[in-house]
């Protein structure tokens, strides 16, 4: 099973809107394994945004990522990195389409709401960049085998 690293940015917490994200994720058949709430720091937001710290906007998204609390998580499933990506939709929310994330709960293309990693090995470096490994669980439940059929379970 695949893992991604997911982040809810501080519009979400600011908004209420964490909940209703959550359960979009637990919808759609992810499994949580890892989840905290807590606070980027500029270091931290340094190390995950690593592609995009040399670019114009950076500190822009910076002061943004710093300016509250966060909800980090990581959810396991079969394609979890891509199926995550389909439910953001485009980091523009205007351009996102209608039934994603991005393009139910907003206009912007800053305050996008969830970050996704956007690939297995960006998944692996962000999950290790936010937690370390006793903070993620290993668990089934009766629900795994719903979710899909024995020989879909290769991510
Ligand atoms: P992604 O989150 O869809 O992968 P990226 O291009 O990797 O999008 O950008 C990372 C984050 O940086 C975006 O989610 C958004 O919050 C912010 N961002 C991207 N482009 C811009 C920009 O041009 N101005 C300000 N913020 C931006
Ligand atoms: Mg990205």
């Amino acid at each position: 099973m695949q893992r991604t690293f997911i982040l809810f940015k501080p519009d979400a917490v600011e908004r209420r809107l964490c909940g209703r994200l959550l359960a979009r994720l637990e919808d759609r058949g992810l499994k949580i394994v890892g989840m905290k709430m807590l606070q980027v720091t500029s270091e931290l937001a340094a190390k995950h945004y690593e592609e995009h710290v040399t670019k114009p906007f950076y500190p822009l998204l910076e002061e943004f990522i710093t300016s509250g609390p966060v909800v980090a998580l990581v959810a396991e499933g079969p394609g979890a990195v891509q199926v995550v990506r389909g439910m953001l939709g485009a980091t523009n929310g205007r351009e996102s389409a209608p039934g994603t994330i991005r393009g139910d709960f907003g206009v912007s293309r800053q305050m996008n709401l969830v970050h996704g990693s956007d690939g297995p090995e960006a998944a692996e470096r962000e999950i290790a960049i936010y937690f370390t490994p006793e903070e993620l669980v290993s668990y089934s439940t009766g629900l795994d085998k719903w979710v899909c059929a024995d020989d879909e379970k290769d991510a």
